[in-house]
């Protein structure tokens, strides 16, 4: 029997539960990009908010590529189970905030969505659409106006696909109804995430219309956030496991850890909810928030996943049972941290001793190559922005060289593996790069070509160029030789 309404009734009392009733919520939130992560982290604290009593508060989801979540979650009446799982001890509760699931790329969805978007219901709509999402090129800030899909949202406004052709032509929508415009929350690992994805849609307004363009600018909210919880795919094993606790079945339940964050700027322009409740921080340090995760986590969580890659570690916890890596990531948070700010109170060596339990917590089945996709998309913000606040200060990064040098082996071993595919927006243009030649230095000048990631001042840093030649030669060389004393040395 399949986990919905009728039979929540019958799920064991230990396992926790929606505590009100679910025909009375407003839906108010649109969330696009409806994944495992938003599962686990800001349903929860919607869930948390819903549970007080305040029923303002329910969430639309909407997938934007598949409609894999739909088909699991509406015949769930939108119900989920979520399993936190620590070291030695696990949680699972049932989760109702989302209260309805639109997705996929079918027409008639995209249809429902906006409309929904446009209607004056709709208070808050809530982004994780990872880096990609946003049409940005990372390094340069612009939006790439000739992606295909942002080509054929600016010429077919009825039937918007991205995010922002679904922003854009929402808010315009509600400027001539006259109804307010809804704040847009992006919850995606990216520096001032806020800034970002308004940065992305006013450039996508402009081209719309610049007058629409200026309300926006004038009107919208976009609050920037730090979000925080490593949420693994949820694999049939999960699946089976979670069942047979629930005693129901469970299409697609999602895994996380105990750990979880959520700080946010606190500029909403119809409301939001107490997300307090949940656990969640309104502060006005997001900056110093998302700059420390975003490379102390995120920029450790790439260079293990590349090298983990290389040497055969397929899970996260595996690799941080391999002293080589351990010891690269000591060195790499060293450098990190010697160019970090981090927000008042917080001390950035209890924040790595906690990120080396979350990475070893056994129980999750973290794989490197799920970390490893979309690198193109990863390393400016993780990696090479401390690198260049290093190489300003005329300090040398040899942990942040391996790291770089570590993605670039890894998009060489997937240009020459038959059949290997390698996940990123940017494969065909990072692969062509790979095979212009098959001689280190080639290899690495190839790439840094490639501005999107690297933009212009990188490749043109001698002493950078010089020690990622160095480590990518050492890499090619064996990538289990490298340790800590010679990353130093
Ligand atoms: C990971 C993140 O896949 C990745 O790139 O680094 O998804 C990471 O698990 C989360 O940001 C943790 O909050």
């Amino acid at each position: 029997m399949r986990l919905c309404e009728k039979t929540l009734s019958s799920v064991p009392a230990a396992i926790g539960r929606p505590v009100y009733d679910r025909s009375q919520v407003t839906a108010s939130i649109v969330h696009l990009g409806l994944g495992a992560f938003h599962r686990a982290h800001q349903a929860l604290m919607t869930e948390a908010v819903l549970n007080s009593g305040d029923l303002a508060w329910g969430i639309v989801g909407a997938g934007m590529q598949s409609s894999g979540m739909r088909d699991a979650l509406v015949p769930q009446d939108g119900l989920y189970a979520v399993a936190e799982y620590g070291a030695d001890a696990e949680q699972i509760s049932v989760v109702g905030a989302i209260v309805d699931v639109l997705g996929g790329a079918e027409d008639e969805e995209k249809k429902r969505l906006l409309a929904k978007m446009s209607d004056a219901s709709t208070r808050i709509v809530s982004l994780t659409v990872t880096e990609k999402g946003y049409f940005l090129d990372l390094a340069t800030g612009a939006l790439q106006l000739k992606a295909p899909a942002i080509v054929a949202d600016l010429a077919h406004p009825e039937l918007p696909k991205t995010i922002l052709g679904l922003i854009v032509y929402a808010l315009r929508h509600r400027k001539a109804a006259g109804i307010p415009p809804f704040t847009v929350l992006s919850c995606d690992n990216l520096p001032n995430n806020g800034k970002l994805a308004r940065a992305a849609v006013l450039a996508f307004a402009k081209e719309v219309d610049a007058d629409l363009a200026a309300w926006i600018e004038a009107e919208v909210c976009f609050p920037c956030t730090m979000v925080d919880r490593i949420t693994p795919a949820t694999t049939d094993a999960d699946r089976a496991h979670i069942d047979e606790r629930l005693g129901l079945e469970d299409a697609w339940p999602v895994v996380t850890e105990q750990f979880v964050q959520w700080v946010i700027e606190d500029n909403f322009s119809m409301g939001r909810p107490d997300w307090t409740l949940g656990g969640a921080v309104f502060s006005d340090e997001i900056e110093r928030w998302e700059s420390m995760k975003l490379r102390c986590l995120n920029g450790s969580h790439s260079t293990l996943a590349y090298l983990g890659q290389l040497t055969g570690c397929e899970t996260v916890a595996e690799a941080m049972q391999s002293e080589l890596i351990t010891a690269e990531l000591d060195a790499l948070w060293q450098e990190i941290r010697e160019v970090l700010h981090a927000p008042k109170g917080i001390d950035p060596a209890d924040y790595v001793e906690q990120l080396k339990r979350r990475f070893r917590n056994p129980a999750l089945k973290h794989r490197t190559v799920q970390i490893a996709s979309d690198g193109s998309q990863k390393l400016p913000q993780r990696l090479l922005a401390p690198l260049r606040e290093r190489l300003d200060k005329g300090l040398p990064s040899p942990a942040i060289a391996l790291a770089v040098a570590g993605w670039m082996h890894f998009v060489v071993q997937k240009a020459h593996t038959p059949d290997a595919v390698l996940n990123d927006p940017m494969a065909a243009q990072i692969l062509a790069q790979v095979r212009k030649s098959p001689e280190a230095e080639a290899i690495v000048d190839n790439l840094l070509d490639l501005r999107a990631i690297f933009g212009e001042d990188l490749p043109a840093h001698a002493g950078f160029r010089s020690e990622l030649i160095g480590k990518f030669r050492q890499l090619m060389r064996d990538p289990r030789a490298t340790t800590s004393s010679q990353i130093v040395a």
